[in-house]
């Protein structure tokens, strides 16, 4: 039996990128917002349907830089299910991150506690689309606006997703994407901010390039987060094919959805109204006294069979040992019962039906 992983990067056809990078080799521009990057960019803005858009070096450069960028101080209000990189940006910023639960339905903020969770030091909301599960993002507005708050969501999971026929992309002051090896869009490594301020965005760019303003101008302490050309020419294959892409991971989840969407003790995410998907995750959560079976005990029985499913998102970030102990994980119960509940399945585009099928067997099995 072949060895399923909980996903497996998408590439173009080997001939397809060698092709595209061959003027590379021609130019010698390697790096440094060169052609293969801003064609990218170019074509990125109008797949996403967006005003402004940046490249990144990675996901999680674009959140930290975006954060940066926006020159805020004091308390932003996230979730703490979610990956490592939401966090790390806020803290690694040196801004303190609030922890708000979230809601049992789709795994997102949970709108309804935010209110009571600002005080004069909030500055931000950082919600996270997880999964490719779209926010309240009305609400979410609705309470920025009240309060004078920037929202800066983590749409590393939402490539291509639209809510209500809007790109995912234009809500809040900024969204950040992740275009890592294991996303539905992948540049290898790589990431993307898009915004509606333009004088926002040539802070960020100058932040990503170490602050330079000109030759001889260095007025922002910067990092070194931009997209090469060889990450970006993987991207401009990549996006040729992403409708196909995403229509074959809807095939595997819709056989996931058949063989699993009615069996007692287990919970899929819902289908949103409103939001045209795009099939990144399939987030599986096991209730152990309907079910029979723990959510660790399912996990090991498909380790046992070379499927490697993985348990995103556990630990929950506010129980990192990073943090010594300084959050209080009851807090949030909503989030820590799913984070301990939850599987998230193998999905890729080429994932058999006959692969997912042998998974739910020996799921349906235990
Ligand atoms: N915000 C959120 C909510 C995120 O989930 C992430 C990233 C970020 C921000 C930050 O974005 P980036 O800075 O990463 O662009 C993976 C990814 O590394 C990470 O990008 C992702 N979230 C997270 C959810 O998953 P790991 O440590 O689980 O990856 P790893 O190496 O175990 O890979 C998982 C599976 O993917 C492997 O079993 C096989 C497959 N794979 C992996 C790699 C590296 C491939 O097929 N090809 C590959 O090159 O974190």
């Amino acid at each position: 039996m072949n060895k399923i992983l909980v996903t497996r990067s998408s590439m173009p056809d080997f001939d397809e990128y060698i092709e595209e990078i061959k003027d590379i080799w021609e130019s010698h521009w390697l790096t440094n917002m060169g052609p293969k990057h801003k064609k990218l960019q170019a074509e990125l803005k109008e797949y996403l349907g967006v005003e402004n858009i940046d490249l990144f070096v990675n996901g999680h450069m674009s959140l930290e830089l975006s954060l940066q960028a926006l020159k805020m101080q004091g308390e932003v209000i996230t979730t703490p299910f979610t990956f490592a990189s939401t966090i790390h940006a806020i803290v690694r910023n040196g801004l303190e991150p609030v922890f708000c639960d979230i809601n049992p339905d789709d795994y997102t903020i949970d709108v309804s506690k935010i209110e009571s969770l600002i005080t004069d030091r909030t500055c931000a909301i950082m919600p996270v689309h997880v999964y490719g599960n779209v926010c309240n993002v009305e609400e979410i507005q609705r309470i920025a606006y009240k309060y004078g708050l920037k929202v800066i969501y983590d749409a590393a999971h939402t490539f291509g997703e639209k809510y209500k026929g809007q790109g995912i992309g234009t809500f809040g002051d900024v969204s950040c994407f992740s275009f890592h090896a294991t996303k539905v869009f992948n540049t290898i490594e790589g990431g993307a901010a898009c915004f509606k301020n333009p004088e926002f965005g040539l802070d960020l760019y100058r932040l990503k390039n170490f602050g330079i303003r000109g030759p001889e101008v260095v007025d922002a302490v910067g990092a070194n987060a931009k997209m090469n050309e060889f990450s970006a020419a993987m991207g401009i294959c990549n996006l040729r094919h992403i409708d196909e892409e995403i229509a074959k991971r809807k095939k595997v989840v819709e056989r996931y959805r058949e063989r699993l969407g009615n069996v007692s003790g287990i919970k899929l995410s819902p289908i949103q109204e409103d939001v045209q998907s795009n099939y990144a995750y399939f987030p599986v959560v096991f209730d152990e006294n309907v079910f029979g079976a723990t959510r660790n005990e399912v996990c090991d029985r498909l380790a046992e069979n070379d499927i490697n499913v993985r348990k995103y998102f556990y630990p929950l970030t506010n129980m990192f040992d990073c943090f010594n102990g300084k959050y209080n994980v009851d807090d949030t119960p909503v989030a820590l019962h799913i984070s301990q509940r939850v599987l998230t399945l193998p999905l890729y585009a080429d994932l058999s039906l006959k692969d997912v099928d042998r998974i739910c067997d020996i799921i349906l099995n235990i």
